[in-house]
């Protein structure tokens, strides 16, 4: 099984997958959105990857949606006093761990993709995490006025400047990391994440090859609605939306990632019961609605969605 992830939903819902693809014999991989990357006091900060392992490990700061559960800011502290860092991104002491040992790898000319797997290997993750690229491919956000990095904006300004657009620049060279090709063409099930579906699976998407191998495989796809009536369930999905011109509902999601059947990726597309008037819609479209439950309140509810997500794929024709 292969599921397409950002970091804070996608590693919540990820953990619920590995455990009911688990009791089944089965194994996730997982591709994660590396596209909020980004360089900070000369180490290499990958957000997403770090959400989708610390959450996989059982470390994460579950009520944050990111960096270690029961960290502290020492570190981050005495470099504010050095007049080092923005205070609108707070390193964590464990977690500037982890950045050290992934820089200090990719310094000493470990790729990308194995230095994920060094840092999966710390824990029994029971799911294979691979980064969509292995190329420095970052989401800058074009403000009219000027253009600012992702983090910034979104966690500087918590998407309150409304961007023009969003830019990947490399995006264009940049290949799917190792194991991605064929992770896509052995899948059973491939699954879209509730997560940002413009800035997090958009920019895993846009690797090239990695739409066309999804499109190639004969595995049913199926996505989950990170949109709860009406709203974003987390994060500023609504802001991300408006920008590629797409409505912030569960079938403007829809919409943007297709009906297989008209060239685009979705057989079936779980979207919560305040949506279900939508399902007609999203019929329309060519894509097989399926009302469920999609609070991911705690673990037994985000394992009732990923057995739904699975099901709805078992059922879906390809
Ligand atoms: N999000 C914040 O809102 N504030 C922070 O200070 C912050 C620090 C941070 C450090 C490491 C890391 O891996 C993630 C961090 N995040 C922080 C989360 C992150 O900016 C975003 O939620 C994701 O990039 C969006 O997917």
């Amino acid at each position: 099984m292969v599921l397409l992830a950002g970091g804070a939903g996608g590693s919540t819902f990820a953990v619920g997958l590995r455990d009911v693809i688990a009791e089944r014999g089965g194994h996730l991989t997982v591709i994660c959105n590396t596209a909020d990357d980004l360089w900070v006091h000369g180490l290499r900060i990958q957000p997403d990857v770090d959400s989708m392992l610390y959450g996989l490990a059982g470390v994460k700061d579950r009520e944050r949606g990111w960096g270690r559960a029961g960290d502290s800011d020492r570190v981050s502290h005495e470099l504010a006093e050095w007049g080092l860092g923005w205070d609108w991104f707070t390193l964590g002491d464990l977690d500037l761990g982890t950045h050290i040992a992934r820089t200090a790898w990719l310094r000493g000319g470990v790729d990308v993709a194995a230095v994920v797997e060094r840092l999966s290997a710390r824990w029994p993750l029971g799911a294979t995490l691979l980064p969509m690229t292995q190329a420095e491919v970052s989401t800058f956000v074009d403000l009219g006025d000027e253009t600012i990095h992702f983090q910034e904006w979104w966690t500087r300004y918590r998407a309150k400047r409304e961007p023009v657009a969003f830019a990947n620049p490399g995006m264009d060279a940049a290949t799917p990391a190792p194991g991605i090709l064929e992770a896509l063409e052995q899948a059973d099930v491939i699954v879209l994440a509730p997560s940002n579906p413009v800035v997090s699976i958009g920019t895993i998407l846009a690797v090239p090859g990695v739409r066309e191998a999804i499109l190639a495989s004969p595995a049913p796809v199926v996505g989950v609605s990170p949109i709860i009536g009406g709203s974003p369930v987390r994060g500023m999905a609504d802001v991300c939306l408006r920008v590629v011109g797409a409505e912030c509902s569960a079938s403007g999601v829809a919409g943007l990632y297709g009906a297989r059947d008209d060239g685009g990726l979705l057989d079936a597309w779980l979207i919560a019961e305040e949506d279900a008037g939508e399902a007609a819609a999203i019929e329309g479209l060519g894509i097989r609605p399926v009302v469920r439950p999609l609070w991911m309140r705690d673990v037994p509810l985000t394992r009732a969605l990923a057995s739904d997500a699975l099901a709805a794929a078992a059922t879906a024709t390809s």
